[in-house]
């Protein structure tokens, strides 16, 4: 089979290639990744070698080029890229719209011009909104949409635009809707890793307001594993939720588990302004589990661990991304100011 993996030099697009090539060895991939600030050639280098993989540089928003990517008889889209971080879709939203609108657009034409078996999209929770302190309530595949950032908006929009195109043109599509991924080769803006490379490299984890917002952690190979489902035993035209074992983890007990682990103490946090529209998720995971039998393996705490020894063992990896991240800090914190 050949595949078209849109943004696979990103966190989860490069655990998706690496994963598939070994579990479908006799696959071909094709990766096209514009390079944005989030992309990391460092991530591929253990695949660049396979011969059933390439890589092409480009933007999925130029019409032309995705074109003659699908003319080499593509099969298979899971697309998996975006504008990803809230907080700079706070800074900048009109880069949200470009791609995680505009360009899943311009794929999804081009997919049902070439009549291609199966086209995934990558999706987040993000879409349904936040649930209530206290509420026990889980994100399902019924639950409507209701986002709160530029990110999650442009998110739901694409989500929508996928769903049109199963039903006004017959593309066979599938959506996942995961929660928070954590794992190797992870972009140091966003939290887990964010914290474990400040204590790396002697600062401060920085905690949202009171840390009391709460996330579903997902194990980035238990969502490889529910791709993987979806895209052999999955319904054309379903949507599946992917979520992880624990549910309802508060920023501050997950920082408090990474300290742990760390040997460091609460004097390595710091508490610092809140983010807007800083909503909550949990995502029930029973439909996948049901229809497909998928389930996750990682348990937080020893996915942390090994998430924690891969940075400590690969700090040449997010040497120069880290320097990018923390700059784009200083910059939002004196617009939140
Ligand atoms: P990421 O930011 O790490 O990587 C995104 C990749 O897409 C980068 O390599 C970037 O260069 C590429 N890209 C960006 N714009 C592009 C464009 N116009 N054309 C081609 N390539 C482009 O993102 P991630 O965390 O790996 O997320 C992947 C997908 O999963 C996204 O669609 C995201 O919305 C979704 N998702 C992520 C999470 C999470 O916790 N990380 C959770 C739920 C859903
Ligand atoms: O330094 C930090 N301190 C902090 O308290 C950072 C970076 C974040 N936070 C908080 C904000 C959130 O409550 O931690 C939580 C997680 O934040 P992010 O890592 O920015 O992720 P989140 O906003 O939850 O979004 C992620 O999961 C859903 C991905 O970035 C999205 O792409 C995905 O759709």
């Amino acid at each position: 089979m050949k595949i078209l993996i849109t943004g696979g030099l990103g966190f989860i697009g490069s655990n998706f290639i690496r994963y598939w090539l070994q579990q479908h060895p006799n696959d071909e991939i094709i990766n096209l990744d514009k390079v944005t600030y989030a992309a990391n050639f460092k991530s591929m280098v253990d695949v660049e070698s396979n011969l059933n993989y390439s890589f092409v540089r480009g933007d999925i928003g130029d019409a032309q080029l995705v074109d003659k990517i699908m003319a080499q008889g593509i099969e298979t889209i899971v697309h998996f890229a975006a504008e990803s971080h809230v907080d700079r879709s706070i800074d900048d939203p009109s880069l949200f719209v470009k791609t995680n609108v505009l360009g899943t657009y311009v794929l999804l034409n081009a997919a049902a011009k070439y009549g291609v078996k199966r086209f995934h999209h990558i999706s987040t929770d993000e879409v349904f909104g936040s649930i209530d302190f206290g509420s026990k309530k889980q994100f399902s595949e019924n639950t409507p949409y209701d986002p709160s950032s530029p990110y999650s908006a442009s998110k739901a929009s694409s989500d929508h635009l996928v769903r049109s195109f199963y039903k006004t043109f017959g593309l066979p599509i599938t959506i996942s809707n995961c929660s928070n991924n954590y794992g190797p080769y992870q972009h140091p803006e966003k939290m887990i890793p964010r914290s474990i490379t400040n204590l790396l490299t002697g600062q401060k984890i920085k905690v949202y307001g009171k840390g009391l917002n709460f996330r579903d952690w997902l194990h980035v190979e238990d969502h490889c594993s529910a791709i993987e489902a979806i895209l052999l035993k999955g319904k054309i035209g379903e949507t599946y939720c992917v979520g992880g074992l624990k549910k309802g983890t508060s920023n501050i007990d997950l920082v408090k588990t990474i300290l742990e682990i760390m040997g460091k103490t609460e004097k390595d946090i710091e508490y610092v302004a809140d983010r807007p529209a800083h909503d909550n998720y949990a995502v029930s995971w029973d439909k996948i589990s049901k229809e497909l039998g998928w389930k996750p393996k990682y348990d937080l705490e020893s996915g942390l661990e090994q998430t924690i020894k891969w940075y400590t063992e690969n700090q040449d990896w997010y040497q120069d991304t880290k320097r990018e991240a923390e700059e784009f800090y200083i910059k939002l914190n004196k617009i939140k100011k």
